[in-house]
């Protein structure tokens, strides 16, 4: 099947993502040519994963109402974040040649036993729940969805981290054939993310693995990606291959790029402006409502405590 694309140079500016206006116009520019090159969209891979037997529509867990109305799936999974496979919104049908079975995640670093799981084996060893989640884009966007997941403490336990581990980082999985944003040499490729092991140990910390009681999507993340609610979403890296557990602040993805601008904390606070623009309110897509943002995205409750004693707008950037 022939897919017809926009030339890079027929895109408008205005499409492209503040994140990656960091970049500079060249970066962009660059980045549509890698996409533009790419081949054809191959054939939507059936997703062999999760196994049959484990259900994606568990009870929803209360605790976790978002106080808004849901996004709608359709509009959740057409306007996407995912710069392996480009910078645009659009990037859903791009993301579909990715590969997601089999998969394995490899569990590394300061562990007593440093191991590798399939996906399928984790999802025997945890007790997947359902939490509606708001989450709250740096570019000032918002959206309200039903993840299927467990929480980030249950990896934590698994791997069984040693006693001196600080920090949690996750690796997002590199697939240069499906993956046309991992030819610019302009980003630090691979994506990693990550938090200090109180805040992997939050009840908040989410590891996703279903989407509105439905195996995870491609663009969404699938088959296995990090949700953490009370921080810019480009802290909950998508797609993770690597689990590793260490006593340095790793150095990720976007605070290589603008370390001033996309730190390591990046908790959501309105009171702190991006150095390019206001984080006083946000969009709701689906509904383009504009809505006042909520310190720690409204998650205070449940996260302040995680920082008391710590100050500093790089807290919120
Ligand atoms: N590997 C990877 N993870 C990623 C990103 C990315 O580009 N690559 N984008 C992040 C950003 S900026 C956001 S806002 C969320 C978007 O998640 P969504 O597309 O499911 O809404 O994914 C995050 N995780
Ligand atoms: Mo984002």
């Amino acid at each position: 099947m022939q897919i017809l694309r926009r030339r890079g140079w027929e895109i408008p500016e205005r499409l492209v993502t503040p994140e990656a206006a960091v970049l500079g116009r060249r970066a962009v520019l660059a980045g549509a040519a890698a996409l533009t090159a790419g081949p054809a969209a191959a054939a939507v891979l059936p997703a062999a994963v999760p196994p049959a037997s484990i259900s994606m529509d568990p009870p929803r867990d209360m605790a976790f109402r978002a106080g808004r109305a849901l996004t709608p799936y359709k509009v959740a999974t057409t306007y996407n974040n995912y710069y392996e496979f480009s910078l645009y919104k659009d990037l859903w049908r791009e993301a579909q040649k990715m590969t997601i079975a089999p998969w394995s995640i490899r569990i590394d670093g300061m562990v007593a036993n440093p191991r590798t799981i399939g996906f399928e084996d984790l999802l025997r060893q945890v007790k997947l729940e359902q939490r509606v989640y708001r989450h709250r884009c740096v570019e000032a966007w918002a959206m309200t969805v039903p993840w299927t997941g467990f929480p980030m403490a249950e990896l934590v336990k698994l791997a069984a981290p040693l006693s001196g581990a600080k920090y949690v980082v996750f690796t997002t999985v590199e697939q240069p054939a499906a993956m046309p944003g991992l030819d610019s040499p302009l980003f630090p490729w691979p994506y990693v993310e990550g938090v200090t092991m109180a805040e992997a140990m939050n009840e908040l910390a989410f590891v996703s693995v279903g989407l509105y009681g439905k195996p995870l999507p491609k663009q969404s993340g699938a088959p296995i990606r990090i949700t953490l609610p009370w921080k810019y979403g480009f802290k909950s890296g998508k797609a993770f291959v690597k689990v590793s557990f260490t006593d340095r602040q790793p150095k990720t993805f976007w605070a290589q790029i603008s370390p001033s601008e996309y730190g390591f904390w990046a908790n959501v606070n309105p009171a702190v402006p991006h150095p390019r623009w206001s984080q006083a309110t946000e969009r709701l897509i689906g509904t383009d409502q504009r809505v006042p943002t909520q310190i720690f995205n409204g998650y205070g409750p449940f996260v302040a405590s995680l920082y008391a004693g710590m100050k500093g707008v790089m807290l919120y950037r």
